[in-house]
């Protein structure tokens, strides 16, 4: 949704700057990011690997008399890569750590010590990382102290923050750790944008997390979504969308006997599309089967994963 060589005006004390939010999948990195932004952009289940994208949410303000302009990142969690899907879903990663002045590594209570690649990832990044203990609704004191003591031994950072996305606590400390960091800087995006991401771009992942809420195993991961037809009509939203999976098996699972399954899905898909865009929607949904579509840069490239 940018245009490009709009005319940004500039306020001489006017902040700006990129907070990556990164870590590991499922520990609360997109209800987060959600939460600071004050919209929902990003999806959210309770499965692991939900987000597939760099998703970036635009909050502007002001803040001790500043203006200012923060470009929140949400990303894939990091996982080794079994797919080339995987691969891009790093590189998305990577790039939002490139960008940072201000990283949140959001961690939860219930990791296992096992997030070495993540830790490796933020040793070289430029920006100033602030780690975020998430869920602690879930966590005794003490279990908290005990993971605040790891994390202080195994990474340097700004600050330690235990939070809980989903019961809004201590968010604002949060966001004043990120006021701290942020430069002077003209802000990067016109002051209207709420996003990078397109429309259809929202639509598909609103429908993927129908898809996400409803399967299970593997099909979820084997699945798709693109948009085919995105048509503002003056009184209703016209979207048409092709749900691929793998395999003819996971055809038939996602239309469930007599189309039951899909219809399921469709209608709590278009409720929350109609939310969304605040108008009322018809959405029809067609099932592909796209043999390997995770392992095959042709079809990455064609679905938005590879530039
Ligand atoms: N109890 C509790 N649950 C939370 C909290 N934050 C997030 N969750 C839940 O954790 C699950 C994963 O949340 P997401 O925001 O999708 O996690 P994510 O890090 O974006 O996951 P990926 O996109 O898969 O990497 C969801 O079921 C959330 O409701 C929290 O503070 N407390
Ligand atoms: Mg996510």
């Amino acid at each position: 949704m940018i245009e490009e060589n709009q005319v940004v005006p500039v306020s001489k004390d006017h902040r700006a700057g990129f907070v990556s939010i990164v870590g590991k999948p499922n520990v609360g990195k997109s209800t987060l990011m959600n939460l600071l932004v004050g919209e929902k952009l990003s999806i959210i289940t309770s499965k692991a690997q939900t987000t597939r994208h760099r998703i970036m949410g635009i909050l502007n303000g002001t803040h001790n008399g500043d203006d200012f302009q923060l470009v929140y990142s949400d990303t894939p969690g990091i996982i080794r890569p079994v797919y080339k899907l995987h691969e891009s879903m790093m590189e998305f990663v990577h790039g939002s750590l490139e960008d940072a002045d201000v990283v949140l590594f959001v961690t939860d209570i219930f990791e296992q010590y096992d997030e070495d690649e993540a830790v490796e990832m933020l040793r070289v990044v430029d920006g100033t990382v602030v780690l975020l203990i998430n869920k602690m609704d879930l966590a005794t004191p003490e279990q908290l102290e005990e993971k605040i003591a790891y994390w202080k031994e195994k990474l340097s950072v700004f600050a330690i923050i235990p939070i809980s996305a989903l019961e809004n606590t201590n968010i604002e400390k949060v966001f004043d750790a990120i006021m701290e960091l942020l430069p002077i800087h003209p802000p990067y995006f016109p002051k209207d944008e709420l996003t990078d991401k397109s429309e259809r771009f929202f639509a598909s992942e609103i429908i993927r997390e129908k898809i996400f809420l409803n399967y299970k195993k593997e099909v979820p991961y084997s699945s798709e979504v693109i948009v085919t037809e995105f048509k503002h009509k003056p009184d209703i939203l016209v979207i048409r969308a092709e749900i691929l999976v793998e395999r003819q098996t996971q055809k038939g699972i996602i239309i469930g006997d007599k189309g039951t399954m899909l219809k399921k899905l469709g209608v709590e898909a278009r409720e929350d599309l109609e939310a969304f865009f605040e108008k009322k929607v018809f959405l029809e949904t067609f099932v592909k089967v796209m043999p390997d579509w995770r392992s095959k840069d042709i079809l990455l490239h064609r679905l938005g994963y590879i530039e």
